[in-house]
């Protein structure tokens, strides 16, 4: 007798467990109540609790993310970060993140790696040789006396150019510094043409965005000597629009750098004559 009365409470216990007092059936986790019956949770939904009114989508783990862990119908997805691993992951719901692509030794990158994209590299190659370039200077008209030297430098096509230089022989203060298109200087320094712009901009100073590659401002003399140095992020003695083959010209005058509102502002800076001038020529290193 007492085992039929024990069997009939742990009966009913159980009955306790998966029945509402009115005496319908529990709903278990993953599922939902729909009246009366007891549904599964559609896929891509589910449900935690018992008698779930209804099931939850689950959650979408986004670009940038990966799955830590699968959703069940009774769990939600699990998202994690691909910058934790120093990776990326371009679509959702990504079962792993990828690793970003490294740019061969040489070849520049063109696009930056984010958490949801990789790096690009164009496949052209960084130029590391190291170029130096000279320019004697004179005046071919014979007009001036102005004379002197000037050599730039460039580590790669990626690097600063630097210059360095010392004409003698100038009036003292401010005179116009370029490169000009042309290294022709058959009919003197006026066959150098106009200021090296491979880029169809207007004049301006060495700092200014919008300026020609050749201009590189003013060099101020002192007791007839100017010695000068300088770096510029716009002059290439690499590739295509290297400045190697073309001129120096230095001027009487200062150069406006655009600012002065005369009518040759924009294209020359009112810089006035061409007082010496020399061709870049690839420096000799033995
Ligand atoms: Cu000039």
């Amino acid at each position: 007798m007492l085992k039929v009365v024990f069997a009939l409470g742990v009966a009913v216990a159980f009955v306790g467990v998966f029945a509402t007092p009115t005496g319908a059936v529990t709903c278990h986790v993953g599922q939902y109540r729909s009246n009366d019956a007891c549904l599964p949770c559609a896929p891509g939904s589910f449900s935690t609790i018992r008698n779930a009114a209804s099931c939850t989508t689950h959650k979408t783990c986004l670009k940038g993310q990966f799955v830590k862990k699968e959703p069940t119908p009774s769990s939600n997805r699990l998202c994690a970060f691909c910058a934790s691993e120093g990776k990326f992951s371009n679509i959702v719901n990504a079962p792993s993140c990828t690793a970003y692509t490294v740019c061969a030794a040489g070849v520049k990158q063109t696009k930056r790696p984010t958490p949801t994209s990789d790096r690009v590299c164009d496949g052209a190659t960084t130029s590391t040789t190291n170029i130096t370039a000279v320019v004697a200077l004179f005046d071919p008209s014979g007009a001036s006396t102005v004379s002197g030297i000037v050599t730039f430098l460039q580590f790669s096509n990626e690097s600063f150019s630097r210059f360095t230089g010392t004409l003698t022989n100038l009036t003292d203060g401010l005179h116009g510094f370029h490169i000009h298109e042309s290294g022709d200087l058959s009919g003197g320094c006026a066959s150098a043409r106009a200021h090296y712009n491979p880029f169809r901009k207007v004049h301006g100073g060495p700092a200014d965005s919008n300026r020609h590659v050749g201009d590189l401002g003013n060099i101020q003399a002192s007791g007839g000597v100017a010695s000068f140095s300088g770096i510029d992020q716009q002059v290439q003695l690499h590739g295509d629009t290297s400045v190697i083959g073309r001129a120096v010209v230095v001027h009487a005058l200062p150069d406006d750098l655009g600012r002065g509102g005369f009518s040759d502002s924009y294209t020359t800076g009112h810089a006035g004559a061409r007082i010496a001038c020399g061709v870049i020529g690839l420096k000799f290193t033995p």
